[in-house]
């Protein structure tokens, strides 16, 4: 008996799922420059066509023809759906499927409001059109009385922001090589990460996105003064060499966790980097939480509920391309130093460092041997084309292949130009500057770069004894 009543449970409870119809979008195509890297929003008229309950998002990126872009050509820095103005779903190159707990669903109404927010980012000097590809599984009203709302909740280490971005540096966060943002940015009375509970209900959900670099993020709860950890969604690296890279996957919360909360309790979130290896610019830390309003669940005071995750997918092919091989491409170590050019001014021109470019050849190849305490000033001629670029340390030689975790931000010396462009304000990647110049402090020898942008680009300076 006891048995029949858990499978007529079970039954009713995904009996909606059986009714559940895929439905499979193309957003686009989409034109990329070459290089692009910028954020732009667009109506999107791509939903189900009537109300009901969306119960699972599927997202990728692909070419006209079906294919997904390797990682390293092309990747989805983010694609955010809003509905109504608020972030729904969203995605980043970790590709997490998302799935509503049997029985729930997010609701939708034919009359929403869709936009969908984007920043895919061209690493080559190759335009290219590529397409967002998404599929949803949704339950008509007619043929799901039964399916329980749950609601997003968007959590974000910055708050609620178009670019919420964070730098993580190499060597930040003390010894333990980790650095976790916002515990140890050193602000004081931060709250950007924290969103209070309007009602009663249960939690039914979560998952995390990180970049490269990312470990976990964490998803706490405090209600009078005592606080507990709800989730850790880890990252998942298939990348052979570690945490460096976007091949990965996050792990989500099972189907059946739950999590009782009360009005006027606090969620927060924290994003934990690795930061012995290299440094990580523009880093994210979001976790989505799907909230079911007047629902009942475990007190987390009382029960554990921060139980382990599950991935939602394996390693994905388009990651495959790792980089780090030999490319022939010179040892700049073993390259003569060259004169400083005019006023110390180093062009970037058509994807290429003006001087100590590890693809030039002849004296504009050679690294520019600046004196100690002076400094070169680069110059990005292509930021009015709207290409940015960067000038960015990594550890010499710095002339291995470029993959998805090749080259790295991992110089003995650390520095960073940042996105040397412009864009518009508080929605852009960029600097909002074209120049920047080489640290006066720097000692005598020889510093390699990459551009963060487009990793093929590499480049060399020297810094010379008076
Ligand atoms: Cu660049």
């Amino acid at each position: 008996m006891a048995r029949l009543i858990l499978v007529l449970a079970l039954f009713l409870l995904l009996a909606p799922a059986a009714h559940a119809e895929t439905l499979t979008y193309r957003f686009g195509p989409i034109h990329v420059a070459p290089g692009q890297n910028t954020i732009e929003f667009a109506g999107n008229d791509l939903k189900p066509p009537g109300d009901g309950w969306i119960t699972r998002f599927k997202p990728n990126l692909t070419y006209a023809d079906g294919t997904v872009p390797r990682v390293d050509v092309v990747h989805l820095h983010h694609g955010v759906w809003l509905s109504n103005g608020a972030p729904l779903f969203a995605a980043g190159e970790e590709k997490t499927e998302m799935a509503a707990p049997p029985g729930y669903g997010w609701r939708h109404r034919a009359g929403d409001q869709w936009l969908m927010n984007h920043m895919i980012h061209n690493l080559t000097p190759t335009p290219a059109d590529v397409y967002i590809d998404y599929e949803l599984d949704f339950v008509p009203d007619a043929a799901a009385p039964a399916v329980q709302e749950m609601r997003t909740l968007w959590m974000d280490v910055m708050g609620l922001m178009i670019y919420p971005v964070f730098d993580v540096h190499r060597g930040a966060g003390g010894r333990d090589g980790r650095y976790t943002y916002p515990d140890e940015s050193g602000l004081k009375g931060y709250t950007r990460n924290r969103v209070t509970i309007q009602e009663d209900g249960v939690l039914v959900g979560t998952g995390g996105h990180l970049h490269p670099g990312g470990l976990w993020t964490d998803l706490y709860l405090e209600r009078d003064g005592r606080k507990v950890r709800l989730f850790r969604s880890r990252a998942k690296y298939f990348e052979p060499a570690g945490a460096v890279s976007w091949d990965v996957a996050m792990r989500v919360t099972p189907p059946e966790w739950r999590v009782g909360v009360k009005r006027g309790d606090v969620l927060s979130i924290s994003a934990t980097y690795d930061s012995r290896r290299a440094s990580w610019y523009e880093a994210m830390g979001i976790m989505q939480v799907m909230f079911d309003p007047g629902g009942t669940g475990p007190d987390p005071f009382a029960v554990d509920v921060d139980v382990p995750g599950r991935v939602t997918h394996g390693h994905l092919p388009e990651n495959r391309n790792h980089g780090g091989a030999f490319s022939g491409l010179r040892d700049p170590r073993e390259v003569l130093a060259g004169p400083v050019p005019r006023r110390g001014r180093v062009a970037i021109s058509d994807f290429v460092y003006g001087r100590g470019d590890l693809l030039l050849t002849g004296r504009r190849g050679r690294p520019a041997a600046v004196r100690r305490g002076r400094s070169l000033t680069f110059v990005n001629r292509d930021a009015d084309r709207g290409i940015m670029h960067s000038i960015t340390s990594c550890r010499a030689p710095c002339n291995r292949t470029t993959g998805i975790a090749y080259p790295l931000a991992n110089g003995p010396v650390r520095f960073d130009s940042g996105n040397l462009g412009f864009g518009p304000a508080g929605a852009t990647a960029a600097a909002q500057r074209a120049t920047w110049k080489t640290p006066k402090r720097l000692k005598a020898g020889l510093y390699t770069y990459f551009c963060r942008v487009h990793p093929f680009m590499r480049g060399s300076f020297r810094v010379k004894r008076r």
